[in-house]
């Protein structure tokens, strides 16, 4: 395991995942509470708050982006999955599966085809050229070293190579880190911002939620199972959740363990019922504002292949940018499809051949032949 220090050189690291206790506020007011129904994506920022730590990141952001000649393509990589807090000083999330896989290959093969990347990562996930040694399901990492503290010569080879690998292209990759969903919207924002030209490509394969809690009712503390805890200003019955529990359950009792407009209730019989608003489509700001003079790659993941071009399709209709990359969960290491905007152009399935064992190094070359075509087409235009 590589220390969060090694990975920012000497500066001090960034730490995504822990409460920032300043904002952990009690929400017990109806006045913060927002309407999800009014919530556009320009309302989302100023009703979540910022990180504490954003100006920070968006200083590394600068300082890599200045040193990058004028002329040479850079990437924002996005990779791994967000949480969603329940609470606000935060015991319980929601997570996905995203392990970083897509995102760490695809940035190892991005940066040996000589671009600059930006891996915006979910903390603690897959990183570039270390993916292969700190996660792995059979070696933890004292197996890695003798009884003498020495490196095994069994692993000797593997860890020179990637080890070269990461010096050779230290200059050329700036990890940056997010854990929950409002981290990586602010920071997404915010780098965009400061790389929308032609040159810049966003390849943007995190799995970020669809639903989130709204900083407006978070609860502020651990959601309580039972009443014996639940504070005074907790027992007005939630408006938000008791439309949900209704439906969902016949008992009109709710002990509604958090605070007014809260996003939590807990029920008599104590099922927890969660009322989680949708994330607003910050793709149509990305794409017609943020980062409007670059190239933008989504991802499309889905499990029932009956549907993933349609909605690969669907996401470029949508959003009108110019490449979705279509996967199926189960097959996601072996096979993708590529769906562009230019109607004309078929999908194109790529897939793991018998030389090939590693699918970003098929898809990257094809993303980057596609940034090339569309540099040539903005340059004629
Ligand atoms: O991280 P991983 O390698 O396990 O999975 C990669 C992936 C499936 C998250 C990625 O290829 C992807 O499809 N990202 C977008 C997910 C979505 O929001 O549809």
């Amino acid at each position: 395991m590589i220390s969060p220090s090694h990975r920012f050189g000497s500066e001090s690291p960034i730490h995504t995942s822990v409460t920032e206790y300043h904002t952990a506020i009690d929400h017990g007011s109806d006045k913060n509470v927002v309407n999800a129904d009014t919530l556009i994506e320009d309302e989302y920022f100023r009703t979540n708050p910022k990180p504490e730590y954003l100006d920070k990141l968006v200083g590394k952001a600068e300082k890599f982006l200045k040193n990058i000649p004028k002329t040479c393509k850079i990437v924002l990589l996005t990779s791994g999955g967000t949480t969603v807090p329940l609470e606000n000083n935060t015991v319980r999330f929601i997570d996905n599966f995203s392990a970083g896989t897509r995102g760490a290959s695809s940035a190892e093969q991005f940066l040996a085809n000589g671009y600059y990347v930006i891996f915006l990562h979910r903390e603690f996930s897959l990183t570039p050229f270390n993916r292969q040694f700190t996660h792995s399901a059979t070696t933890q990492f004292l197996d890695y070293f003798n009884e003498h503290g020495e490196l095994k010569q069994d692993f000797k080879a593997k860890i020179l190579e990637e080890k070269k690998l990461q010096l050779k292209y230290q200059k050329q990759l700036l990890l940056l880190p997010f854990t929950t969903v409002n981290q990586y919207l602010w920071s997404l924002r915010s780098i965009a911002l400061l790389m929308n030209n032609k040159n810049c490509l966003f390849y943007l394969a995190a799995a970020v939620s669809d639903f989130y809690v709204p900083y407006s009712k978070l609860p502020q503390h651990k959601i309580q199972s039972s009443n014996e805890y639940k504070k005074s200003d907790y027992s007005k019955e939630s408006k938000s959740a008791s439309s949900s529990s209704s439906s969902s359950s016949s008992s009109s009792s709710s002990s509604s363990s958090s605070s007014s407009g809260s996003s939590s209730n807990v029920l008599s019989s104590g099922k927890l019922i969660l009322d989680l608003d949708p994330v607003p489509k910050f793709l149509r700001r990305l794409v017609q504002s943020w980062a409007k003079s670059s190239m933008i790659i989504s991802f499309k993941l889905e499990t029932d292949s009956s549907i993933l071009i349609k909605k690969a399709k669907q996401a470029l209709k949508n959003y009108n940018h110019q490449l979705v990359i279509g996967n199926l969960l189960q097959t996601r290491n072996k096979e993708v499809v590529f769906v562009s905007e230019d109607a004309n152009i078929k999908e194109q399935w790529v897939k793991l051949t018998a030389d090939v064992t590693c699918i970003e190094a098929l898809i990257i070359p094809e993303a980057i032949k596609r940034h090339q075509e569309w540099i040539a087409t903005q340059e004629s235009k």
